[in-house]
């Protein structure tokens, strides 16, 4: 390293020192904290992010939020070349740059991670970091610390692409790496172009007649940046019946009440909804619209909602996909083209088991991974097509390069031999959720709006999607522990290894209940252990959740649970 970089390092370091008595680690979806004790961290995260700029000549990703936490917390990602979560192999330095003591420290630990994946820090190579924030109050300071961390590297620089969903970030590192433009106006004009395409191909569609559709549908934003961007993509859909509340203009807190992530788990009307919406179709995002569920009000009497959440999305798009292969084999046969692609679902063990049967029953392939999309998107990237989402609301279809390369062919292909054809329908239909689904991330406008052409597409109520299978009932707990890194887990969450006869316990307590079916895991964002029950009924669920809560209590110390 030379001196001039070594001076800068230790310069710009000085001013950002790290909090006391607080240990950091990069979690289910980066660092997150309370954002006073942020600045250090994400300041030494655009380091970090600029070294892997530098090492993979391509931009890099870099958002402030804190997703679904609450609005005192922060947070900080990034995102890989792909668009992608960063490589879990720079998971390690990650945590180890955070937690230096010392501005010395740090740029020793610089000097020999960077001669370890040879990245030369002369200044010789010139790169690009794409930052962006959610409308968090406290992003704006957390957004100037990563821009010094960014040009604490020589040769690299921020372009600070404003307040974006975190799905937006990802979409533009993606798009822009291959070459294309990617600006906001790209993305919006992909959605509703890919939309607009898709609803047309409807059987009962003939022409553009989206405002002609009076299907009502009512969008929580959380009061974050989704609805403000929901507001956006809408102008460009010439006036879709979709009305927004909790957009972020002052009607309340971020996540408060209100969101996917106290949508699914409370299972309670969200703050701004009521008796006026009973029937009607609704959904949630969560803060940065990186999450989507949808509900019903069932009845003017109480608070409770019908759920459609991440599972019943994921079967959704997998009948879609299926039906849309399925025109496409019976046809493809008088085409030169061989397309036969392999589908695969990935889910996580919070999958309703419901779900999960119901996806068996249909002939799909149905795998687990640990909780997390870093998990979920690298398994799904290794089918032809991969469905994957989490219960919670996030997820995505992923097109391997070589379906996409097939599909275009064989779309012109039966232009030639069947225009208008059914087949030609099923291709252009998935070519057009190619380009509207986020291939980077789970993206709660565009899983919208894909939600919205399918049902459209297969004229079904949200009650028709809603009864494809029946929930068994869950519940959800979480617990305070002293230290949540004392539970370790193996078999995708699904089994305690660590502290020693804790799954014991929670299997004898299991036992009780028909159908029943627990797992605990530490929360990857939330100083918490997370309790996940099912069973039969929801009091069996409710209960069977609750002895597993104190179990936790008892094996690892002081705490309430809520
Ligand atoms: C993040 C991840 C999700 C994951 C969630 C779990 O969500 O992106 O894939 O399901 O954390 O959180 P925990 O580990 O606390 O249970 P988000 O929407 O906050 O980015």
């Amino acid at each position: 390293m030379y001196d001039n970089q070594r001076d800068l390092l230790l310069k710009e370091s000085d001013r950002f020192p790290p909090p006391q008595g607080v240990r950091l680690s990069y979690g289910t979806a980066g660092f997150r904290e309370d954002a006073s004790v942020l600045l250090s961290t994400v300041y030494r995260v655009g380091i970090l992010a600029a070294l892997r700029a530098l090492k993979t000549g391509k931009r890099i990703g870099l958002m402030i939020t804190a997703s679904h936490n609450k609005v005192s917390d922060n947070g900080v990602k990034v995102a890989d070349p792909s668009g992608g979560m960063l490589t879990q192999d720079w998971e390690p330095f990650a945590n180890a740059l955070a937690n230096a003591s010392s501005s010395q420290d740090l740029v020793q630990l610089i000097i020999e991670f960077a001669e370890k994946e040879n990245i030369l820090l002369n200044g010789s190579k010139s790169a690009q970091v794409l930052v962006a924030r959610d409308t968090r109050p406290s992003g704006e300071l957390l957004l100037d610390a990563a821009k010094h961390g960014i040009g604490s590297i020589i040769g690299v620089v921020a372009h600070d692409l404003g307040i974006l969903t975190t799905p937006q970030l990802h979409w533009m590192v993606h798009v822009r790496n291959k070459g294309l433009n990617g600006s906001e106006r790209d993305y919006f004009h992909e959605l509703s172009s890919s939309f607009r395409c898709l609803f047309n191909s409807n059987p009962n569609n003939s022409e553009w007649k989206l405002k002609d559709w009076d299907n009502q549908l009512v969008v929580d934003g959380a009061n974050g940046v989704g609805g403000q961007k929901l507001e956006m993509l809408k102008e460009m859909l010439n006036g879709l019946a979709i009305e927004i509340r909790n957009s972020g203009k002052g009607e309340g807190v971020l996540n408060e009440g209100v969101g996917a992530d106290f949508v699914q788990k409370e299972k309670i009307v969200p703050l701004g909804f009521g008796s006026q919406d009973v029937g009607i179709r609704c959904a949630s995002f969560d803060g940065d619209a990186d999450r989507l569920v949808y509900f019903t009000v069932p009845s003017e009497s109480s608070n409770r909602i019908n759920l459609v959440d991440g599972d019943k999305i994921l079967s959704l798009f997998a009948i879609f996909i299926e039906e849309q292969l399925t025109i496409l084999a019976a046809r493809t046969k008088a085409t030169k083209i061989d397309f036969r692609p392999t589908l695969g679902v990935v889910q996580t063990a919070y999958a309703n088991g419901a779900s999960t049967q119901y996806l068996k029953a249909l002939g799909l392939e149905v795998v687990f991974t640990p909780t997390g999309v870093k998990y979920l998107h690298e398994k799904a990237a290794e089918y032809d097509i991969g469905i994957y989402f989490e219960a919670n609301g996030h997820g995505t279809i992923l097109f391997s390069d070589y379906c996409i390369s097939v599909l275009q062919p064989l779309y012109w292909e039966l232009s030639d031999v069947s225009s208008g054809s059914k087949s030609h329908k099923a291709a252009l239909r998935l070519l057009a959720v190619t380009r509207l689904i986020n291939q980077a991330v789970g993206d709660a406008l565009s899983g919208l709006l894909l939600v919205e052409a399918i049902l459209q597409h297969k004229n079904w109520s949200i009650q028709t999607w809603s009864e494809l299978y029946q929930d068994l009932p869950s519940r959800q707990l979480k617990v305070k522990v002293v230290d949540r890194t004392m539970v370790e887990t193996t078999n995708a969450e699904t089994e305690v290894v660590k502290p020693p006869g804790l799954q014991e316990a929670i299997n004898s307590k299991i036992a009780k209940y028909p159908k029943g079916r627990c797992f605990i895991r530490p929360s990857g964002t939330e100083d918490v252990i997370r309790v996940y029950a099912e069973a039969s009924t929801q009091e069996a669920a409710d209960d069977l959740a609750t002895s597993v809560a104190k179990l936790v209590d008892q094996f690892l110390g002081v705490g309430s649970s809520n």
